[in-house]
């Protein structure tokens, strides 16, 4: 088999990437170790920045996100018992951010996908990189485990595999730097079939810990709360997490979440993650493979789309003008805005959690910060613009 560009992973940016590169006529091949029921059904993120949303709609796959998402306009920080509004579009020029599920956004990029004609191969095993810093990349995987090995020749190969995917470790050690940060906390996310008790995101911070409201439809609420990140989820019944929101989330004038029937509940870890360059010979690495943010500033997913825009750009220059300028600035244009993304993730991260090791002073400190950034005219813009997301800086 030969293609233009092998796709490794059918995330965010694998997927993103793909319809960008078709929209310039670019083939690719997408290969997928999931299945397209399991990339459907996995709950992530849920926020959108405006440049995500505007790529949706360059693209032509915005009608469902259009009439299921839910445009907000800003966003409250809660500490002391009290919300502080932060009003997003009023300070960023009428930016907005998106309430869209991941997995909402994953079934519009597939269906569309594949009724342009275009090759995604789920559940495959065994992918494997060859030949990356040469002018002939070659990817190897089988499409079940014990069928035959096949092999796709290419010109380029995008690494858009997540933290675990393979990709990352076809860098050499001696040739990338990774940058570690892992928070003492987790996030116990669940979903709960009851109407919003908000009608914008509640990021909320209390002596028992961090806690956040947001929404995925007009029946379903997604909720989270700062935990241990070494807890076990049959520690929380449905009852002890009730009893941690309402607490967390009180407010002197009798503020209370909306209850229902919890229908889905996890734990995940908080991390900080960097892998620089993000490229190595013809291989590409794009999104979760190559960063990791913790969720508090939810910009992960914001990331892996805007990546898959420079790539793509980079890749549509090459072929149409026979230009490398873009590719080889590729790492440095992306990881400008990942630390940028990195440096807003850990602020709001270590603004909002209950750290174990603070001080009766650290946590002053922490309450004053809250304090300057909700009631500064200065400190509410720099949250809002990093919010509602950055620009892509093409001329790093
Ligand atoms: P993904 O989504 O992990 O996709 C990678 C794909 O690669 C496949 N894969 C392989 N395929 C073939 N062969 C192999 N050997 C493979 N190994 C792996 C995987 O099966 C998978 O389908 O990475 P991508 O595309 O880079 O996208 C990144 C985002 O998914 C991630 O950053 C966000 O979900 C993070 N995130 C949030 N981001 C936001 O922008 N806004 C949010 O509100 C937000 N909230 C969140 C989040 C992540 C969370 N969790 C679960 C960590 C909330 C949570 C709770
Ligand atoms: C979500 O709705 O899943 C969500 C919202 C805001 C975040 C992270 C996750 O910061």
């Amino acid at each position: 088999m030969r293609t233009q560009v092998a796709i490794v992973g059918a995330g965010p940016a694998g997927l993103m990437l793909s319809h960008l590169l078709a929209q310039a006529g670019i083939a690719s091949i997408v290969l997928e170790s999931r299945t397209r029921q399991a990339i459907e059904e996995t709950i992530r993120a849920g926020v959108l920045e405006q440049g995500t949303v505007d790529v949706m709609r360059e693209l032509g796959l915005a009608d469902r996100m259009e009439q299921i998402g839910e445009r907000h306009a800003g966003i409250e920080f809660r500490f002391r018992s009290r919300g502080h509004r932060i009003p997003l579009r009023d300070l960023t020029n009428g930016k907005e951010v998106t309430i869209y599920a991941q997995h909402e956004v994953i079934k519009d990029l597939v269906a569309a996908r594949l009724a342009q004609g275009g090759e995604i191969a789920f559940g495959v095993s065994g992918v494997q990189l060859h030949d990356v810093d040469s002018a002939r990349p070659r990817v190897t995987f089988r499409r079940s485990p014990d069928g035959p090995e096949e092999e796709i020749a290419c010109d380029f190969i995008a690494g858009c595999d997540g933290f675990h995917g393979p990709s990352r470790q076809s860098i050499p050690t001696s040739l990338r730097r990774e940058y570690h940060k892992t928070f003492p906390m987790g996030w116990l996310g669940i979903l709960v079939e009851a109407p919003p008790s908000s009608a914008e995101l509640i990021y909320c911070n209390h002596d028992r810990g961090f806690a956040l409201v947001s929404t995925r439809s007009p029946e379903v609420q997604r909720m989270y709360i700062q935990v241990d990140a070494a807890d076990d989820i049959a520690n929380w019944s449905d009852d002890r997490i009730w009893t941690e929101l309402r607490t967390r989330l009180a407010t002197d004038d009798g503020w209370a979440p909306i209850e229902g029937p919890i229908i889905q509940k996890s734990i995940v870890g908080m991390r900080s993650f960097v892998c620089s360059p993000m490229r190595f010979g013809r291989l590409f690495l794009a999104g979760d493979a190559a960063h990791i943010v913790p969720p508090t500033g939810a910009k992960g997913l914001n990331l892996a789309v805007s990546d898959a825009r420079v790539l793509a750009a980079a890749i549509v220059e090459f072929y149409r003008q026979n230009k490398t300028d873009l590719l080889y600035r590729y790492s440095q244009i992306c990881l400008r805005r990942v630390w940028k993304a990195e440096r807003f993730s850990n602020a709001m991260t270590q603004m909002l959690h209950r750290f174990p090791e603070h001080t009766p002073f650290e946590r002053e400190i922490q309450l004053a910060e809250l304090d300057y950034v909700t009631s500064s005219p200065h400190g509410l813009a720099t949250i809002a613009e990093n919010y509602v997301g950055l620009p892509i800086e093409w001329n790093a």
